[in-house]
């Protein structure tokens, strides 16, 4: 499959790059966290688009190294981050359902992070629920349960959007979920999208977990989240992602 040929001829010619998008408080607008995003590049500096990655993420030999290779540069980039002093408190890093194909995710995530000395609680593992779907023989739970063990932090990804999504919120370990952009771009005008969101957080809440809104693109929309009791919020409302040096440089000034 050439998207799969692409990425891992970027991986070997060093053109993925762990960007950071940061997540914010709502109230203070203040960064307290980030979530990495993969970025891959072509030979002519173009990015690879979304299709061709998400296409390649179903590999799990192209998964796997890619991850090893968002994990590494995330690992560094804590390290440099606490050694400097700038202020954060987790790095959220996606994984997908081809990363647990291979197994032993749990040494090869601890293992990284062990070789730079970052505590795990400063990490988040983001999953959706398709990934622990994905799995039958609960190598997802056992691998995550472990990690969990340490201080690692589970964000279950584009809440909302699966099936069953209640369900899973009691059945998999999760501490925060992320609230997928397409209800935050629905909230306003006394539609039915504030009501879903507003079910959302209460949920969320009463189970003890952490909310994170997702596509914050306006400041009406973080009023509105604000509101209905949502405390975090990441989006282009408060920053895109950046790459490591534009990020150090955010986190000095709003972490
Ligand atoms: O970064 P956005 O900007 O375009 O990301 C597009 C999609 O790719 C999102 O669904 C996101 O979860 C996924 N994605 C981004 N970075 C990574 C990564 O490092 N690993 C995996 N598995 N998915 C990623
Ligand atoms: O991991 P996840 O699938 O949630 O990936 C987040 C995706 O959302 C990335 O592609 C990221 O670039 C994108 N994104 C981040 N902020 C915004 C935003 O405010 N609006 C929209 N439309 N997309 C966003
Ligand atoms: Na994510
Ligand atoms: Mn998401």
């Amino acid at each position: 499959l050439q998207a799969i040929r692409d990425v891992r001829e970027a991986l070997d010619e060093d053109r993925v790059e762990a960007y950071f998008q940061p997540i914010a408080r709502l109230d203070t607008g203040d960064f307290i966290g980030l979530e990495a995003l993969c970025r891959v590049f072509g030979r002519d500096g173009a990015r690879m688009a979304e299709a061709p990655f998400q296409l390649a993420m179903t590999d799990g030999v192209a998964a796997t190294l890619l991850t090893e290779r968002m994990l590494t540069q995330v690992a560094r980039a804590i390290r440099s981050w606490l050694d400097d002093g700038v202020n954060f408190q987790h790095v959220g890093v996606n994984v997908s359902a081809g990363d647990f194909h291979v197994g032993a995710l749990e040494k090869r995530i601890s293992g990284v992070f062990e070789r730079y000395g970052v505590p795990l609680r400063h990490v988040i593992l983001e999953v959706t629920e398709l990934v622990y779907l994905g799995k039958k023989d609960n190598l997802v739970g056992e691998a995550v349960k472990a990690l969990r063990a340490r201080g690692l932090l589970v964000a279950l990804d584009d809440f909302g959007t699966g099936y069953a999504s209640l369900t899973h919120l009691v059945t998999f370990p999760v501490d925060i979920i992320k609230i997928d952009k397409s209800f935050v771009a629905d909230l306003g005008e006394g539609g039915p999208g504030a009501a879903i969101v507003g079910g959302l957080i209460d949920i969320a809440r009463k189970l003890g977990m952490k909310i994170v809104a997702e596509g914050v693109e306006t400041a009406e929309q973080a009023r509105l989240l604000e509101a209905l009791g949502c405390r975090l919020g990441q989006g282009f409302f408060y920053a895109r992602p950046g790459d490591f040096d534009l990020t150090t440089k955010r986190l000095r000034e709003r972490g």
